[in-house]
């Protein structure tokens, strides 16, 4: 008798209202289109695709005032309330989320739904976010109003209570439960919070100097000091723009196609992460799904594709 397969569930959140670039909302259709299902399955995984979470078009409102703080602040949280209750729904059923955006904002919700799981157990969970942003402005913050710029400061619970309390609890995570990969873009307000909380950043210059491998290992290491395990949130911009031109805030200077995929495959190999996450593919910006392509195989590294 063969072990049964293990189970993974995709759902895709086409949310680009916390970002400035229309595009990003078509990334669950472009990692899908790339063939993500029936690679896992070829994989030996037994797959499940729950479809997409409902999220507002841009079109349907018009700017209020509000939106210089936190734009679309009303429809970000509630989609990022339905992702929660879908990717909790997941771990229930025994399988393991894999959620497409999107941009970052829905973090926020994949997080609450997989710390909220792991609460009801009484148990802590981690983060490994790999970006080439810190992604912990708060509305004050923000040189931009941009949501996808706040979304790890509000799982440490700052920003607005419609975001931090989803799920009914806040902080879904500890500082020192964190880690921050890859970062070359951070603004004044980040820096500030970032070392208040004492938070492990590693930037671009630690990969250029100790080398990605040690870093995960260490990365690895420290966000499961006190947790079951962790959620993987990999932002395409992380990747250098040579390798990603697909999205919407590019920055020179990333991580290497090969980088990348270490990232990933050390993830699989520590056999602690509980669910992960590929956002910021922005279809509109990129050339014959490059990206899209990319995003699919970075997630099946995520899931133990091996080269041997
Ligand atoms: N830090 C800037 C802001 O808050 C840019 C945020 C960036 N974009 C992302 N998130 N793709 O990682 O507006
Ligand atoms: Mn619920
Ligand atoms: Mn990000
Ligand atoms: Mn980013």
């Amino acid at each position: 008798l063969s072990p049964a397969p293990r189970k993974v569930t995709i759902v895709g959140v086409p949310m680009d209202l916390g970002a400035d670039r229309r595009g990003v909302d078509m990334g669950p259709s472009v990692v899908r289109i790339a063939g993500l299902s029936a690679k896992l399955a070829e994989l030996g995984y037994d797959v499940e695709d729950v479809g997409n979470i409902p999220v507002a078009l841009a079109e349907m409102r018009r700017a209020t005032p509000a939106d210089a703080k936190h734009k679309y602040l009303a429809e970000v949280a509630k989609s990022n309330a339905l992702l929660a209750d879908c990717v909790e729904g997941i771990l229930e059923r025994g399988a393991v989320p894999i959620v497409l955006g999107g941009d970052h904002s829905i973090a926020i919700g994949s997080v609450a739904g997989v710390a909220g799981y792991y609460r009801r157990r009484g148990q802590r969970i981690g983060i490994i976010w790999i970006d080439a942003h810190a992604d912990i402005n708060t509305p004050e913050s923000s040189p931009s109003g941009n949501i996808h710029g706040m979304p790890l400061a509000v799982l440490l619970g700052y920003g607005p209570e419609v975001l931090t309390h989803i799920g009914g609890f806040a902080p879904k995570i500890h500082p020192e439960d964190c880690v921050i990969i890859g970062v070359r873009q951070i603004d004044e307000g980040e820096r500030q919070l970032a070392r208040q909380l004492g938070l492990r950043i590693y930037t671009m210059r630690d990969l250029d100097e100790r080398g990605m491998s040690a870093i995960m290992d260490e990365a690895i290491a420290w966000v499961t000091r006190h947790t079951v395990g962790f959620h993987a949130t990999f932002d395409m911009d992380f990747v250098d723009p040579y390798y990603a031109p697909g999205v919407g805030t590019p920055v020179p200077g990333g991580g290497t196609y090969r980088e990348s995929h270490l990232a990933m495959e050390k993830i699989h190999d520590s056999g602690k992460m509980l669910s992960v996450e590929m956002v910021e593919i922005n279809a509109v910006l990129d050339a014959h799904n490059r990206t899209g392509e990319l995003g699919a195989e970075l997630l099946l590294s995520a899931l133990g594709k091996k080269i041997l």
